[in-house]
């Protein structure tokens, strides 16, 4: 099957690392422009006909036009997911995905957010600590969440890895990507992943996964 997947945006986003992890993850010869921030792209009309939101990502597949990175995922499983079974065709096990990915972006992102606008977009001087203590106090209850659910789980929707790993993976990636001593910094104490064993065990299984190389494997910044 011929690929003409196009990819934009910037790697230094999160929701943009998704997309392109799910693309190696399927082994698509996509193509992918630097987009947004300082890349700019996103301000140009021609970029605003296809995402009136001037944010990335954004994928283009033929004539499909799609904004929103989970629905991005969500697509490249489906299309062209079917031999490894990313997108589950068994209603259950697919919506179980589904509101994991509801999750990570309502839930997960918005709690861990502060800590890194703060820690890594924000000038040390200028850091706000009490917006690090609430977004640590929002994240980590649930990290025990997620802890607890992967107790008896090899990957969020059982034995096998699927769509749901994917953005959660990659806010594993953001959070650990912080470090301890950013935190103490400004007076504020952060669990290490070592306190959550089966988040551990399973975000080390995916920093194995060879489609996210050069996504899990890249700094924050
Ligand atoms: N809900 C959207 C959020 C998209 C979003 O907020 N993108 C950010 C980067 S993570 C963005 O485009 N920021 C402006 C820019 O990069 O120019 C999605 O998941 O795709």
């Amino acid at each position: 099957m011929e690929n003409t997947v196009h990819l934009w945006g910037r790697l230094s986003s999160l929701n943009v690392r998704k997309v392109v992890w799910t693309a190696q993850e399927l082994g698509l010869d996509f193509q992918r422009t630097d987009a947004g921030a300082g890349f700019g792209i996103t301000t140009t009309p021609e970029y605003q006909r296809k995402n009136p939101n001037a944010l990335v990502p954004l994928m283009e597949d033929g004539d499909l036009v799609l904004w929103e990175s989970n629905v991005i995922v969500r697509y490249l499983c489906a299309r062209y997911g079917a031999s490894q079974n990313l997108y589950p065709q068994d209603l259950a096990t697919r919506f179980d995905a589904e509101r994991w990915m509801d999750w990570q972006q309502t839930t997960f992102n918005r709690a861990g957010g502060q800590a890194f606008l703060q820690l890594v977009r924000t000038a040390p001087e200028a850091r706000n600590a009490e917006l690090v203590r609430q977004s640590v106090a929002a994240t980590e209850p649930l990290l025990d969440l997620l802890n607890t659910h992967l107790q008896h789980r090899n990957y969020m929707g059982g034995d096998a890895f699927g769509m749901a790993d994917i953005p959660l993976g990659c806010e594993m990636h953001r959070w650990w990507g912080m470090r301890g001593a950013q935190f103490e910094a400004c007076g504020v104490q952060r669990q290490e992943l070592q306190a959550f064993p089966h988040v551990q065990r399973w975000f080390g299984q995916l920093l194995q996964r060879p489609g996210g190389r050069g996504v899990l494997d890249i700094a924050l910044s």
